[in-house]
C-alpha cells in the first residue's frame, strides 16, 4: 500500500518558505507546541485549511520505544530512563502537507495508541481498543535488539488480519546507538524485499527539529492520503456501476 515518497506530497515542505505560516501553528519557541487530546492548532479564517484525523497503532515489544516514538514524533522529551507504560497512552500530533498537484494545503490530526506490552498481555481488552478503527500501524524493532527485528514477522502477522485496509509502516529505533547495533544494513534490505514495507531509522536527541521525524510523518501522511483516495473512488466506481444497473433495468 505504501506509495513512492514525494509522489503525492511535496517531500521536505517545512524547508520551503511557504510552509513557515503552517508549521509556525505547530511550533512554541522554535519547539513543537503539545497538544491535549481536544485542542486544536489556532488558524486565522484566511488559512482556510481541512483537518483530517487519523488513528494510529505504536506496535512492538517492552522497552523497543513505543513511548519514546510517539513523544519524539509530537516533539516532546522522553525519559532516559524505561518506564513501562502501565495501560495505553495517546498522543496527538499536528501534521501540515502539502498536495502536489492541487498545491491544497491539509493539516493530519495523528493520535498515536500506545499500550504498553506487559499490560497488553495482562488485560484482553487492550489489543481489541487499539485496533478498533485503527488508520495505520507502525511496528516498531530496535536497532540494539536483534530478538525485536527476528520478531517482527510474527508481530504483523499476529495483529493485522489479511482483510485489514490498514497503512503499515516499520520503524527500527535506537539508530543513534549504531556502535551497539544487532542488525545489519542486509537484514533491512532482505526484509524490505520480503514483506514490501518501507523502514525507517530513528534515534537521537528530540531537540534535531522537524527535519528528523518529517520523513515518517510525510510517508505515514501520503500512505494514509493515498489509502483515502483509493477507498473514495472504489465507491465512486460501485456507485456509477450501480447507477448505470438502475439504468439498465429502467430501460
Ligand atoms: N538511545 C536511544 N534510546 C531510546 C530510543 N528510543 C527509546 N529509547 C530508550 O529505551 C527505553 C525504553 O523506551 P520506551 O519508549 O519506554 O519503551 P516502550 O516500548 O514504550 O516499553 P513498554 O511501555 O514497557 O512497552 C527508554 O529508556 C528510552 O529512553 C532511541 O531511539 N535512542
Ligand atoms: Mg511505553
Amino acid at each position: 500500500m505504501s506509495v513512492l515518497p514525494g509522489s503525492i506530497i511535496v517531500s521536505h515542505w517545512h524547508r520551503f518558505p511557504d510552509s513557515k505560516e503552517f508549521f509556525s501553528r505547530i511550533l512554541h519557541k522554535k519547539r513543537r507546541r503539545k497538544f491535549g487530546l481536544l485542542e486544536a492548532p489556532m488558524m486565522p479564517p484566511h488559512m482556510n485549511v481541512d483537518t483530517i484525523r487519523y488513528k494510529v497503532f505504536i506496535s512492538g515489544k517492552t522497552g523497543v520505544g513505543k513511548s519514546a516514538l510517539a513523544a519524539r514524533l509530537a516533539g516532546l522529551d522522553f525519559p532516559r530512563m524505561h518506564y513501562e507504560t502501565t495501560g495505553i497512552e495517546t498522543t496527538v500530533t499536528f501534521w501540515p502537507v502539502k498536495l502536489k498537484d492541487s498545491e491544497r494545503v491539509l493539516f493530519f490530526r495523528f493520535e498515536f495508541w500506545d499500550c504498553g506490552e506487559s499490560a497488553m498481555r495482562r488485560f484482553d481488552h487492550m489489543l481489541p481498543s487499539c485496533k478498533e478503527q485503527v488508520d495505520a500501524m507502525l511496528f516498531l524493532f530496535s536497532f540494539t535488539d536483534r530478538g525485536s527485528f527476528e520478531d517482527l514477522s510474527n508481530q504483523i502477522s499476529r495483529i493485522t488480519e489479511s482483510s485489514d485496509r490498514v497503512v503499515k509502516l516499520v520503524v527500527g529505533t535506537k539508530f543513534d546507538l549504531f556502535m551497539h547495533t544487532d542488525v545489519t544494513e542486509s537484514d533491512v534490505t532482505r526484509f524490505k524485499e520480503v514483506w514490501g514495507l518501507p523502514v525507517f531509522r530513528v534515534g537521537g536527541d528530540v531537540s534535531a527539529g522537524l527535519g528528523e521525524v518529517a520523513p515518517l510523518l510525510n510517508a505515514l501522511a501520503e500512505d494514509l492520503w493515498h489509502q483515502d483516495c483509493i477507498a473514495a473512488s472504489s465507491v465512486s466506481i460501485a456507485t456509477a456501476a450501480l447507477s448505470q444497473t438502475d439504468t439498465e433495468i429502467i430501460v
